[in-house]
């Protein structure tokens, strides 16, 4: 209960139309997640793992057609479609209403009703804000209680007078021709129902803290961003944080916790976040940052020792897995974890794993855990006023075309560079896998208002201050003939973002191009690493008739937002592409 009346009427309201049969306010506590856990363990929601191997975690195995976000029933709902954009699937808030609010009707008759106020950010965060979850889902709430800051103090926050969002989610009857993920960000409402997965169901995470929150970030002069925080101390004790946008299961996760190589000694990364950075431009000309999340959500497939030892060493305790698989004794399993691949396993499903089903593990199987169990969580993690930028980096998964890494020219070149991102989609949404599509600031699911706009915003920052971080762009995924990774990839990046720093520092060397400042073999430090000259010289080459094509591409994707794009972007592909004849001709 609450005597904040707002809150108070609007829970009372989505009982009247949801007609639970009980309704429990969540305070977070021990007790009461034991008590869900407990319940699901009864019904079948949830398996306890190996309490030897994994003390106190558990399996959940979703509807196997409820595995993934579902970017085709994700709707952001304004009154005019512009301001939606060409980026979203868009209806009218009244006629969104007249859709989804019947299949919320009795939809929780017989279950209960949970609500779960929650803050986004660190407690006493001048930049947290606050939102309120009602689910029908015990599994939402105890992966919501990992994720975000949930119970009595985010309650306290709303009663203190903020604002908050308010979401209403019911897993519903999980039918796909049911499920719909519609966003209301004149109400500060989400309305959800029919998955029980991830991001259509935490909504505190995308749904709030990027589509909502992007939109309310613009209006207010901020930036709310699918970006990784971490930190990078030197040797000498001295620590710069970098925040970085790769699309979804594009590598932020890992690069996010990092672990040097030999020939980086006294180097260590920390962790902020991996998935969110809530941004803003502080008194000192800075760009700060906040992770407005308090747990990973994070894709289990390709975890190993080898390739993520801090977030194996995160894993093996407190945590939920979800549609992963599991050994004979009850571990956790996937494909790409250490070890050999046992003679018995249980696929994600629950049955006896045949390879002729495909992966035992979902290629998008996740682990719930709390950001604070991690090795490198950073000291600065909940920092009130966040952690200071110094570069910001986005990336894609180009299996060509882009390079290992290049620099922008200055602000607005890095804005173009992620204006202009691509990358080929993967498992963490349902359709195709593989296709290379525009993901602009890895935003494109993300973005809660029309790109144009939002590239505008962007564009302001370059005049609001003298101190904002450069800009990069990576490539980790570039392939060869063969279609092997060039790249080592993991804790190699170091090798990259060493790089980047000294950069920042005016320490580095690089060639001047077309799409920006390239290193050469010779500017980054290589020792170590079994990779032929061949190999580095094709990593970092720009084919300009190739880039030719990239550009035109680019600004063929750039014209479908009309009016709305931004001058800045429009002079940036003017230039890119007379400097590119200028190279040919030469
Ligand atoms: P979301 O949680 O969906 O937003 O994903 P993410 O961006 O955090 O991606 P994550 O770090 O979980 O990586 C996704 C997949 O890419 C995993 O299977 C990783 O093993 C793989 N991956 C990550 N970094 C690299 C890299 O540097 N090189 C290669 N080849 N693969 C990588
Ligand atoms: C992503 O898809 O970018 C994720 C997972 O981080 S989800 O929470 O499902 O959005
Ligand atoms: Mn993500």
């Amino acid at each position: 209960m609450t005597k904040n009346a707002e809150l108070a009427a609007w829970v009372e309201q989505v009982a009247a139309l949801t007609q639970p049969e009980r309704i429990q306010w969540c305070d977070g506590s021990d007790a009461e997640n034991a008590s869900l856990i407990d319940l699901m363990l009864a019904q079948g929601d949830l398996l306890r793992l190996n309490p030897e191997t994994h003390p106190n975690c558990f399996l959940h195995r979703s509807d196997p057609k409820d595995v993934a976000r579902v970017e085709h029933l994700t709707f952001v709902c304004t009154e005019d479609a512009e301001d939606a954009g060409p980026n979203n699937n868009w209806l009218a808030p009244a006629e969104a209403h007249a859709k989804v609010d019947p299949l919320f009707e009795g939809c929780m008759r017989g279950r209960t009703m949970y609500v779960v106020p929650y803050l986004m950010g660190p407690y006493g965060s001048p930049y947290a804000r606050a939102g309120v979850e009602v689910t029908d889902s015990p599994y939402v709430v105890a992966n919501m209680r990992i994720m975000a800051r949930i119970g009595t103090r985010a309650l306290e926050h709303i009663e203190a007078g903020n604002s908050f969002v308010r979401g209403l989610h019911s897993t519903g009857d999980l039918d796909p021709e049911r499920r719909f993920i519609m966003h209301f960000p004149d109400e500060l409402l989400i309305m959800s129902i029919g998955s029980g997965y991830g991001g259509n169901a935490l909504l505190g995470k995308k749904c709030h803290a990027l589509r909502i929150a992007s939109a309310q970030a613009r209006r207010e002069g901020w930036l709310a961003e699918h970006m990784l925080i971490l930190g990078i101390e030197s040797p000498a004790g001295e620590t710069r944080y970098i925040a970085a946008a790769f699309p979804s299961a594009c590598g932020k996760t890992n690069l996010a916790m990092l672990v040097p190589p030999a020939e980086f000694a006294g180097w260590k990364v920390w962790t902020v976040g991996d998935d969110i950075a809530w941004m803003h431009l502080a008194e000192d000309g800075q760009l700060w940052a906040i992770n407005p999340e308090a747990g990973f959500f994070g894709v289990a497939p390709g975890t190993s020792l080898k390739t993520n030892p801090n977030c194996m060493n995160t894993l093996g305790r407190n945590a939920i897995y979800t549609n992963v698989a599991v050994t004979e004794d009850l571990q956790p399993w996937w494909e790409g974890i250490d070890g050999d691949k046992p003679a018995v396993l249980i696929d994600w499903q629950g049955r006896p794993h045949d390879p002729d089903n495909g992966p035992a593990a979902h290629p998008n199987a996740r682990f719930t855990v709390a950001a604070s169990q991690c090795p490198s969580f950073s000291p600065q993690g909940e920092a009130p006023q966040g952690v200071p930028i110094s570069a910001i980096v986005f990336g894609g998964r180009r299996s060509s075309v882009a390079p290992l890494v290049f620099e922008a020219l200055d602000w607005s070149h890095g804005v173009f560079a992620g204006a202009a991102m691509a990358s080929e989609t993967t498992a963490a949404a349902t359709g195709k896998v593989g296709q290379v599509r525009r993901d602009p600031m890895a935003m494109k699911p993300f973005c809660g208002y029309n790109f144009g706009d939002y590239w505008a915003h962007w564009l302001g920052f370059g005049t609001r201050s003298a101190k904002l971080p450069r800009i990069f762009h990576v490539n980790w995924f570039r392939k060869d003939a063969d279609g092997k990774f060039i790249w080592p990839g993991f804790g190699d990046n170091m090798r990259v973002m060493a790089w980047i720093l000294a950069r920042c520092d005016g320490k580095a060397e690089a060639i001047k191009t077309p799409i920006g400042f390239v290193p050469e073999p010779s500017d980054l430090k290589l020792d170590g690493l079994d990779l032929d000259r061949k190999a580095i010289q094709d990593l970092l080459s720009i084919d300009p008739q190739v880039w030719q094509q990239e550009v035109d591409q680019i600004e063929e994707y750039f014209a479908s937002f009309g009016s709305r794009l931004p001058q800045g972007l429009r002079d940036q592909v003017a230039r890119i592409k007379a400097a590119l004849e200028a190279q040919l001709a030469a």
